[in-house]
């Protein structure tokens, strides 16, 4: 299929998603986002996201690129899609581009407001160090402020960073998460030292089985504005909110959102975010996989208890 064909079939997509959600879909906010990328379209990994609470009048949808397309800001930029800053968010994919090797790229947009953020995959089998992360002159100094205890929790190996250009935040995506870390008492005394949400018995079993942990960062505070524990599934049953009404939507997406690997079941990642003041969920239904969500399934949604 043409690129055009391909921003077609995507943005049909989006809209069926927003629609099973009541949210209302953007096009003018939307097609700028898909044609800047079109040719990745075909053979991109594609995520649609939605939100309970304050965030569910958005869906998220993102795309990866590869690392030879071409530097993903500077596309961004060029279609207009966000304006130039002189804020340090507007440095950091570039310093991080620099000191880091790269493996693809992402971006990400709301369907009602346009684009959001860019993702920087690191090489599956080249996870970077917290330590070198630590040392990118633009990343927030919450980064470096909270070293020690993600350390100390033994979140220091990153699989990706995302920079939200929207809400001037980063994200850093921790991988290769112990077992110890998993406990609920340790996830719980982690989440105080944060000065976070504590979530209930229930959310802890769940956060058990998370494959990422990841931590919102901005260049305001050195305090950790929310963080999120991923779930990777093809379990649509597994959110573990207590109202009836969250519940039914979220099932409805996870059992209805549309996805283009035929014969297989739907890849699912289901998150808990804790805020000092808020616990929502987050599920990204996989509109497009590639070989790593089916290892990444293989490897996680095995670990039930
Ligand atoms: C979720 O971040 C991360 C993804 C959906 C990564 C998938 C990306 C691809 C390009 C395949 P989030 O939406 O939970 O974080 P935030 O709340 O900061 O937006
Ligand atoms: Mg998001």
């Amino acid at each position: 299929m043409s690129g055009p064909a391909e921003v077609e079939r995507v943005y049909s997509a989006i809209e069926e998603s927003a629609r099973l959600l009541d949210v209302a879909c953007s096009r003018d906010k939307i097609w700028p986002i898909l044609t800047a990328y079109e040719e990745t379209l075909a053979e991109a990994v594609i995520v649609f996201s939605m939100a309970n609470g304050s965030h569910a009048t958005e869906l998220e949808f993102s795309i990866s690129v590869p690392s030879g397309h071409g530097d993903p800001y500077g596309i961004a930029l060029s279609n207009d899609l966000t304006a130039k800053t002189g804020h340090p968010v507007g440095a950091l994919l570039s310093d991080i581009q620099e000191r880091c090797p790269i493996g693809m790229y992402g971006i990400d947009g709301e369907v009602t407001d346009g684009f959001k953020k860019i993702y920087a995959f690191f090489p599956k089998d080249d996870l970077q160090g917290l330590s070198k992360l630590v040392d990118i002159p633009s990343m927030p100094r919450g980064v470096a402020e909270n070293a020690g205890l993600f350390a100390r929790y033994g979140l220091d190996r990153v699989q990706m960073t995302s920079v939200d250009y929207k809400h001037r935040t980063a994200n850093l995506y921790f991988g290769n998460l112990s077992a110890e870390l998993l406990e609920p008492g340790t996830i719980l005394s982690m989440l105080r030292e944060m000065g976070l949400q504590e979530p209930g018995e229930q959310e802890l079993e769940f956060a058990k089985r998370s494959f990422a942990i990841y931590p919102t960062l901005s260049w305001d505070s050195s305090r950790i504005e929310r963080i999120c524990f991923a779930v990777i599934t093809t379990d649509p049953t597994i959110l573990p909110a207590r109202s009836e009404p969250e519940i039914t939507r979220f099932s409805k997406f996870a059992n209805n959102a549309p996805y283009a690997y035929v014969g297989e079941r739907r890849t699912l990642v289901y998150g808990l975010t804790l805020s000092p003041t808020e616990e929502y969920y987050k599920l990204g239904a996989y509109y497009q996989i590639s070989d790593l969500q089916r290892t990444l399934m293989k490897t996680f949604d095995a670990l039930k208890d």
